[in-house]
């Protein structure tokens, strides 16, 4: 018998998803049905994963998304996955993915819900191919706007106005991992009953840093800041232990392990690209805000990702997240060499 959790309860994510609303005593339960949707996708992205190289669903659809990339088709399954599980509900007002260039509305025979939701349908999908880490990322708001369909207003709010945040990993296991602002949550995936249970109540980034995660084949191209700040994680001011290097490049899966293990994760901008590489708001947003809540931090740099407000659907930010004295020190190096 598994008995994950710490208290020796099994507790399935729906059970402890319903047990969380005790800290919201105007819920109206929507919330929890709405992340039940996204946990029970995730357990249908991962069914099909699982199968990928079979089904023949690895390799790309031949088309090309708004951000210029190739699409692979378990990205497209995995997109259209999450909207079937939650568009039609009426618990979304309007959702917004980064696989689609403008904000997606609900059907229009759907009544708007009270909840905005977003989402990277399948972050790391240049792993697909080689059966390394990929995950789903999702942000929900409240709607800002009062009544009809849901607008991209809605959609670009500050990452303190967030109601829930998490991701979805699909890697030994499967994880989902949450936060609705009390602490953040992880359950692992029990494929033979199907139901993700409490493995991971209550994370907290260690304080002792054990890993770094970036791309170091970018190096040539950062701000003096970014590589004294990486020459100082090497060890290279002879005060403190060389941190290990580890780099998965699925950001979700990169920002799980830092999670974990503690470190920092960081993509910054460079010369050719000064805002780097990944979304503020389908990216960033969400993973600042779980970091935050396991008492980590994360910034662009130079001030909170989750003071920035975003202009654009699909604008990109620089991003350092982990624990926070290296997230901390990163913003020192760059305010002093940059
Ligand atoms: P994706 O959302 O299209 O998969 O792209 C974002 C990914 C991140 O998951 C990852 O951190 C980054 O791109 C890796 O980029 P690079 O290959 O430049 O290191
Ligand atoms: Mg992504």
């Amino acid at each position: 018998l598994i008995l994950p959790s710490k208290s020796g309860r099994v507790v399935t994510i729906e059970r402890h998803i319903l047990e969380t609303q005790k800290y919201y005593p105007q819920a109206t339960g929507v919330l929890t049905n709405l992340l039940y949707d996204i946990a029970l996708a995730g357990k249908m992205i991962a069914s099909q994963m699982s199968l990928a190289g079979l089904a023949q669903v690895l390799g790309k659809t031949g088309d090309v998304n708004v951000q210029g990339e190739q699409v692979m088709k378990l990205d497209r399954l995995a997109d259209d996955i999450i909207y079937h599980m939650t568009a039609t509900t009426g618990r979304v007002a309007v959702l917004a993915s980064e696989e689609h260039e403008e904000i997606i509305p609900v059907p229009e025979q759907t009544t708007p819900g009270k909840y905005i939701l977003m989402f990277d349908p399948l972050d790391g999908s240049s792993n697909i191919d080689y059966d390394a880490g990929v995950g789903t990322i999702f942000a929900i708001y409240n709607r800002v706007t009062s009544e009809g369909p849901g607008t991209v207003d809605d959609c670009l709010q500050t990452g303190r106005n967030l109601v829930a945040a998490g991701y979805i990993v699909y890697g030994v296991s499967t994880m989902f991992v949450y936060t609705t602002g009390h602490g953040v949550h992880g359950f692992t995936l029990d494929p033979s009953i199907g139901e993700f249970l409490l493995t991971h109540e209550n994370i907290r980034i260690p304080p002792e840093p054990v890993y770094y995660s970036t791309n170091t084949g970018n190096q040539e191209k950062w701000s003096k800041g970014v590589r004294e700040f990486t020459k100082a994680l090497h060890g290279g001011n002879g005060k403190a232990k060389p941190l290990s290097m580890r780099y998965v490049g699925a950001l979700v899966v990169d920002f799980h392990r830092t999670l974990l293990a503690g470190g920092i994760f960081y993509y910054p901008g460079d010369k050719g690209k000064p805002q780097g590489k990944l979304r503020l708001t389908y990216e960033a947003i969400p993973l600042a805000y779980i970091a935050e809540q396991a008492g980590g931090y994360a910034s662009d740099g130079c001030q909170a990702i989750l003071d920035i407000r975003p202009q654009q659907l699909h604008q990109r930010t620089p991003l350092f997240v982990g624990s926070s004295s290296l997230v901390r020190a990163a913003e020192a190096y760059i305010a002093k060499y940059d």
